[in-house]
């Protein structure tokens, strides 16, 4: 018969088609087995995949791949976060409209991911611009509308210039555009927000539920919530009843404060510089302040800087008199948009101080050694005694930071309060290519929400696309004007659209009834799968996508919705793939396409080089040289599998028995049942799919030691050792490689479809190491050897020994005196 080559092209496109044939992924909702949701973020359809997005779909489908082994009912549905910038821009470059660009895009990805071979539920898959999407997104900022939970201010947002658009603050890299590098201006427009901060509590709370998140995750979300316990310190404008509040969380410095600090959009600015002859220069510096953009200003190396006001407010616990200043680091969004400066004993205040020659006080001395206010080049920020601080004198300031706001209290003085850092959700967007806001705005009625029988509003197809400040809606006058949903007169639309992240904070949860027409999800549906059995993703979404789809899941829990109050239980962030030094880009020219690789090696190698790369939750470098080497152990595996095709169908199974194996079977026989606990340790705990395969790999290697000897009959066994090891092989690499071991179990001669198999358990009395040979002496001559495991202890060679036939025989008639043990080497019995 003639070779058979690994055609790899043939051979993935053939089982591509039988598990889509046979519904492999489709998910059988009537099934009694357990459920497994096993999700990986649904990508942005940008254009292409290049192998580094690979990892993250592919690292997906070997847990779906191999839960089903496991005997799960797994749901591992996908879709589009088909929103957004990108295709907006596309269209303003090259005019192609974003809707025509998106579909192009999503369908040229699929094929990509179809390639890998990677398994969907493709019945479920949803778009989120598609009408019958985002109309429920749309219904979700209703609910938040009505519970209070949406609301719109004018809020100071940073803008860029050149995209003329909005930004948020995590697309502000350095102060500039992310995206296109443009320095990132203030400015104030009326905007949507959701109120995301009035879960911070819950929302911190409750991460000690997410069990299965890794810590590093878990810390960047609670350093985002960024909760704060300090107290309010009412300052008094002198000759004034104007009380301007400064968060601290810091009383105990409270007696070294030496000016406060006001943001410049603090609302008590206008008041205090009217008629001030600097009144002209204080406006100029607030400009430019404001300019300055958010993160700019708070950054750790810009310069501090302020402006005198001219006027001054007393400190309440010692009543004296302070300047009022305004600086660039105190930002009006955190606390109360005032701090109280303590130059001593905070850098940035330090800082300040010296730089426009305040004076510094020392509240606080380090146990040992002393300060001196007019030497010390940084503040001193640690614990220490409290000094020039009146009745505290002494106290250490551990102690006091508790008693001095209980004093400030009683007095009425302050009030202790808690501020997080976490922001309200501004989800405003002035751009075309997002779900349309369903608000209506009526000369009679104000603002008035689009009825839920109305939805979708629908986005208009037909628009112009100008680089502007204006969504390109504000000139679709069919689209703005419209009709008061509540009283029939003539109104008009809102014309912003929905931040990308509201569409991807639910998605989740459409995927269990994709086509339902009148609800958003099936309530029974979603607390039957969810939560989430496990969540896969980049890093880069540590924050703000899963800070919002948790944010949004606990206000459908709080609205009756939903029973469960986290979305994912478990969460894996894969690393990135690295080349040349960076991570790949297409404009850094790094890029490697999954295609040419795949037409010149096929998926199954590239899967098995992305997998083997190393371990998946680290960055690794890219290395052309590895895909060979991939390669090539496909081929060997080929090769030792398709050798003996004929043998397979000649000599039936049977079940091993290791007492009847020749010592080069026992050892083969032994080696596969450790590489099955191996493999399904690493695959289970710690996601070591690179240490698994390496087993895999090992394994091969042994197999090639062995003497594969073709049997006349079946009572001779060491051929079903070499054929239970390969097929060992095949049933632990089918969640890496799939296609080429579907095929391999084909030739051994099984039904195809071998995702039906369980996966392998191991023999508990096969995995024992070696066997050595111990030396049995009776007083001291050597009467008999016996073959045991290394690991045994004494106590049980002693009994082994002792029960052993021929020693029985041996010791018939004497008394035993002692029995001397030399660990691995021999067993000495003493007898009279
Ligand atoms: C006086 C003081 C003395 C402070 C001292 C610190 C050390 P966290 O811990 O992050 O909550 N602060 C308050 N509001 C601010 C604002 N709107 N913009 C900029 N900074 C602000 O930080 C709380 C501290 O940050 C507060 O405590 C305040 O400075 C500053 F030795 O008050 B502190
Ligand atoms: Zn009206």
């Amino acid at each position: 018969m003639a070779k058979r080559e690994y055609n790899f092209t043939d051979i993935e496109r053939k089982w591509q088609g039988f598990w889509e044939g046979c519904g492999l992924f489709r998910v059988d909702e009537t099934s009694r087995k357990e459920k497994f949701y096993c999700l990986v973020m649904f990508p942005y359809p940008s254009g292409t995949l290049h192998v580094g997005h690979g990892r993250n779909y592919i690292i997906g489908d070997v847990v779906s791949r191999y839960k089903i082994m496991k005997g799960y009912n797994v749901l591992s549905p996908i879709g589009w976060d088909a929103f957004g910038l990108p295709a907006e821009n596309a269209a303003i470059k090259s005019g192609v409209h974003p809707a025509l660009w998106t579909r192009d895009n999503i369908k040229a990805m699929k094929r990509q991911l179809q390639r890998w071979g990677v398994g969907y539920d493709w019945d479920r898959e949803v778009t989120s611009c598609n009408p019958d999407y985002y109309k429920w997104t749309q219904w979700i900022f209703l609910k938040l509308y009505e519970n209070n939970l949406a609301y719109k201010k004018k809020a100071a947002v940073n803008w860029c210039p050149s995209c003329a658009t909005v930004l948020a603050n995590e697309q502000v890299v350095d102060g500039c555009c992310e995206r296109c590098d443009t320095p990132v201006r203030q400015r104030d427009l009326e905007q949507w927000f959701f109120r995301i901060s009035q879960y911070a509590q819950i929302l911190l709370d409750d991460i000690s539920l997410l069990e299965g998140w890794p810590e590093r995750v878990k810390t960047m979300q609670a350093n985002w919530i960024g909760r704060s316990e300090g107290i309010r310190i009412n300052f008094t404008l002198e000759n004034s009843d104007t009380i301007v509040p400064c968060f601290t969380t810091r009383p105990d410095t409270l007696y070294g404060v030496t000016f406060i600090s006001l943001a410049p959009e603090h609302p008590f600015v206008n008041e205090l510089i009217s008629g001030s002859p600097q009144e002209m220069a204080i406006k100029d510096f607030i400009e430019r302040a404001r300019s300055q953009g958010m993160v700019e200003r708070t950054a750790e190396g810009t310069e501090k800087e302020g402006v005198f006001t001219g006027k001054y407010v007393i400190n309440p616990i010692d009543k004296s008199k302070v300047p009022v200043w305004i600086a660039n680091y105190v930002l009006m969004e955190y606390g109360t948009g005032a701090v109280m400066g303590v130059p001593a004993h905070d850098q940035r205040d330090f800082l300040f101080a010296r730089k426009y020659h305040l004076p510094v006080k020392i509240v606080i001395q380090p146990k040992e050694g002393e300060l001196r206010a007019d030497t010390m080049n940084a503040a001193y920020i640690d614990n220490g005694v409290q000094v020039n601080s009146g009745v505290f004198n002494g106290m250490p300031n551990t102690e006091t930071i508790r008693k001095i706001p209980e004093y400030l209290e009683s007095k009425g003085f302050g009030a202790k309060t808690v501020t997080y850092r976490l922001r309200d959700w501004l989800i405003s967007r002035q751009r075309y290519w997002g779900a349309p806001i369903p608000i209506v705005y009526c000369e009679k009625c104000g603002t008035v929400p689009v009825p839920e029988s109305q939805l979708p509003v629908v986005l208009p197809e037909k628009v112009e696309f100008k680089p502007h400040g204006m969504s390109p809606l504000a000139e679709v006058d069919s689209f703005i004007n419209t009709q008061c949903p509540r009283c029939s007169g003539a109104a008009r639309r809102e014309i912003d659209t929905m931040d990308t992240f509201v569409d991807s904070s639910w998605y989740f949860l459409r995927y269990l009834s994709p086509k339902e027409a009148d609800r958003p999800f099936i309530p029974e549906k979603v607390n039957t799968w969810l939560p989430v059995d496990q969540y896969i993703g980049g890093v880069e979404h540590a924050i703000l996508h899963l800070l919002y789809s948790r944010f949004i899941t606990k206000v459908l829990y709080d609205l009756e919705y939903i029973t469960f109050k986290e979305p994912f239980q478990h969460l894996f962030t894969q690393g990135m793939i690295i080349k040349d030094g960076a991570k790949m880009s297409k404009s850094k020219g790094n890029v490697v396409s999954p295609d040419i690789l795949i037409d010149k090696y096929g998926a199954d190698t590239q899967r098995l080089y992305i997998l083997f790369i190393g371990p998946p939750q680290k960055d690794a470098e890219w290395n052309d040289r590895g895909v060979l080497g991939a390669y090539r152990f496909l081929g060997r595996l080929w090769q030792k599998i398709t050798d003996y095709e004929e043998v397979y169908a000649k000599i039936p199974g049977t079940d091993i028995s290791i007492q009847k194996l020749s010592n080069q079977a026992k050892t083969l026989y032994r080696q596969t049942n450790q590489t099955i606990k191996k493999v399904t340790e690493d695959v289970e705990t710690s996601w070591h799919f690179n240490t698994a395969i390496a087993s895999v790999m090992e394994l091969l290697n042994n197999v090639d030691l062995f003497h594969v000897t073709i049997p006349q009959n079946t009572e001779e066994l060491d051929f079903h050792v070499f054929r239970h090891a390969m097929e060992t092989i095949l049933l632990l690499m089918a969640p890496f490689i799939p296609h080429i071991c579907e095929e391999l179990w084909e030739v051994m001669g099984h039904k195809p479809g071998i995702f039906r198999q369980p996966w392998p358990t191991y023999d508990k009395n096969a995995i024992h190491e070696e066997m050595i040979e111990i030396v049995i002496q009776i007083n001291s001559k050597v009467r008999s050897r016996l073959s045991v495991p290394v690991d045994m202890n004494n106590d049980e060679l002693r009994r082994c020994v002792l029960d052993d036939e021929r020693i029985i025989a041996l010791l018939d008639g004497k008394k035993i005196i002692n029995t001397v043990i030399v660990p691995k080497k021999l067993v000495n019995i003493v007898v009279k």
